[in-house]
């Protein structure tokens, strides 16, 4: 058993748990050097349109900041990259998600957010699972990897501890359900580099900005259970798929442990 039955209550308790180091060192050093290599365009395998800048430096003008410090985040790196590909199926991270989802379990996407040292701007209140609803049901959970120490002051994840069980909120009223006394007891969840915390995906986090000197990068990997329809599929098909050099009528999401069923995702 990944989890101890007191770390599984906690989850199942507050939507989110913070756990323990999952990537060594010398792990997250290659992920980083690579994310540099991407962004650098010291290689190529990833499409630029999964690469997004910051909003104050997507206008097109020369940019005087270095590159570096201008991108706010990649993703869908696992399926381009074999070494975030490979961090998506480590067993540590992957027998926790087996307890937690059971044990067919997929890839939706990835995202490394790169939160750049003096420009990294805000990630606002969400719940991840209401934000695809193309998917059902609506089952997720996201493992968050710190790939430098995330603090508050330079924009760790923050969680709504329980909110996960007030199920979807509507986005018109998201700010009512934030501010809801009964409800809002914002918790900061600070990491070191290599370790990381699992949330819900209907548990409301939000990340700060961060106006310090260092980087704050995280890897994002979000799981469904491959029992899950996916009502956009052909969408899939005809762009991650073709990107991916798949024939057409064979994209499905990545397989990462358990079994596939046809018609799901
Ligand atoms: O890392 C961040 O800044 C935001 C991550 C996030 O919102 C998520 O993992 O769902």
């Amino acid at each position: 058993m990944a989890l101890t039955t007191d770390q599984k209550a906690f989850f199942e308790e507050y939507g989110y748990l913070p756990y323990t180091q999952v990537l060594s060192d010398e792990e997250v050093e290659a992920l980083r050097q690579r994310s540099e290599d991407i962004i650098e365009g010291r290689v190529d395998h990833v499409p630029s349109r999964y690469i997004q800048l910051e909003a104050e430096f997507r206008e097109g003008e020369e940019p005087t900041t270095p590159r570096l410090d201008t991108v706010r985040k990649m993703t869908q790196l696992c399926y381009f990259d074999d070494l975030f590909q490979a961090a998506a199926k480590k067993p540590e991270i992957v027998d926790v998600i087996e307890e937690l989802l059971g044990p067919n379990i997929k890839l939706y996407t990835d995202q490394l957010m790169m939160k750049p040292r003096y420009n990294g701007t805000v990630t606002d209140w969400h719940q991840d699972s209401p934000a695809w609803p193309f998917f059902v049901p609506q089952d997720h959970v996201t493992c968050w990897v710190a790939l430098d120490d995330a603090t508050v002051e330079n924009g760790c994840m923050t969680v709504i501890p329980g909110s996960h069980k007030w199920g979807p909120v509507n986005r018109e009223y998201k700010q009512r359900f934030i501010d809801d006394p009964e409800i809002a007891k914002p918790t900061p969840v600070e990491l070191k580099a290599g370790h990381c915390m699992f949330h819900h995906g209907l548990n409301f986090h939000r990340t700060g900005a961060n106006p310090t000197p260092n980087r704050r990068r995280g890897l994002a990997l979000h799981y469904l259970h491959a029992e899950t329809k996916y009502l956009g599929i052909e969408n899939e098909e005809a762009r991650l798929g073709t990107e991916c050099g798949m024939p057409r009528g064979q994209f499905r999401f990545m397989p990462i442990r358990g079994k596939e069923f046809p018609g799901r995702v």
